[in-house]
């Protein structure tokens, strides 16, 4: 059975990381569609920079919960191929998996980039970042380029869509965790599932905008919601 596990921000809350739309997606007054943008980072760099500066310093303090645990369960023990597609920039699966090896079917992809990396903006080389970003950071990897978070902004492309939508295509199973189902292509993604004939769950603190597209609601916190459905 061919499993895809598509998780937001709902599914990090309880590790004490912000989620966008309860803080009414307002950061330092301003809108993240508005700094989360090329066009924010091209008018104020330091700005942008600052606003993943400040997230990626708080990882440090945040750790998995019982839903990436529960996840990180399920991929060691999951015999078919088994995708877990995060819009989360945070490092949480990451570590849960890490703690708990997954078997050979399992993948992880992290579709709108990640906190602890950053981009040479002239050579595009993605390399590990742990510290903080300055404004026009003079890149290591090319002489004229400087280095931006390896974030996908709206307006971007994000990354793996065509092995994503792959997956989504010949999946038996959809799983939608903890998103408000606010964003696309995220928020596309049951379609496709559906149009694939495979079972979708939706599983949230509440129905969310799209919950009629999926066959099931699983409604509460993630950390008990998630190791409860998954067993
Ligand atoms: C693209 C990185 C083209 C940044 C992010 C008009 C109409 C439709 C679409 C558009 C439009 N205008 C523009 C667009 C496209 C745009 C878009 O969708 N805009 C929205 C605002 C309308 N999308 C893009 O620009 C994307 N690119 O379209 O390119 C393309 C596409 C495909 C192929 C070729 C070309 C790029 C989008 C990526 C933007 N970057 N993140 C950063 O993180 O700083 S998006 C960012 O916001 C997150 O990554 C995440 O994806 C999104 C937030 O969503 P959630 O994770 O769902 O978080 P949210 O707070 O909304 O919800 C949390 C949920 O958890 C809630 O439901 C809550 O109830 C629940 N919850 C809370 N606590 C718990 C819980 N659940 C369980 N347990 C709990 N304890």
């Amino acid at each position: 059975m061919n499993l895809v596990v598509l998780t937001g921000a709902g599914v990090s809350a309880e590790s004490g990381v912000p989620t966008f739309r309860a803080s009414d997606g307002l950061w330092e007054g301003h809108r993240v569609e508005a700094v989360a943008t090329p066009e924010g980072f091209a008018a104020n760099p330091a700005l942008v920079q600052d606003f993943y500066n400040q997230r990626r310093r708080q990882l440090a303090s945040v750790q998995p919960n019982a839903a990436h645990r529960a996840l990180a369960d399920l991929a060691a023990r999951w015999t078919g191929d088994f995708l877990l597609v995060t819009q989360n920039v945070d490092d949480l699966h990451d570590r849960a998996h890490l703690e708990t090896p997954p078997a050979s079917g399992f993948e992880l992809i992290h579709m709108h980039g990640e906190l602890k990396k950053a981009r040479c903006t002239a050579s595009g080389v993605v390399c590990d970042w742990d510290g903080d970003l300055e404004a026009a950071h003079v890149s290591p990897h090319h002489p004229r380029g400087v280095l931006r978070p390896h974030i996908v902004w709206f307006g971007e492309i994000p990354l793996e869509m065509e092995r994503i939508e792959r997956a989504l295509a010949r999946c038996d199973l959809f799983v939608s965790i903890g998103t408000s189902g606010a964003v696309y292509p995220a928020a596309g993604f049951v379609q496709l599932a559906r149009m694939a004939g495979a079972r979708t769950v939706e599983i949230n603190l509440e129905p969310t905008q799209g919950a009629s597209l999926f066959d099931e609601g699983v409604y509460g916190p993630a950390s008990e919601t998630v190791p409860a459905f998954f067993g």
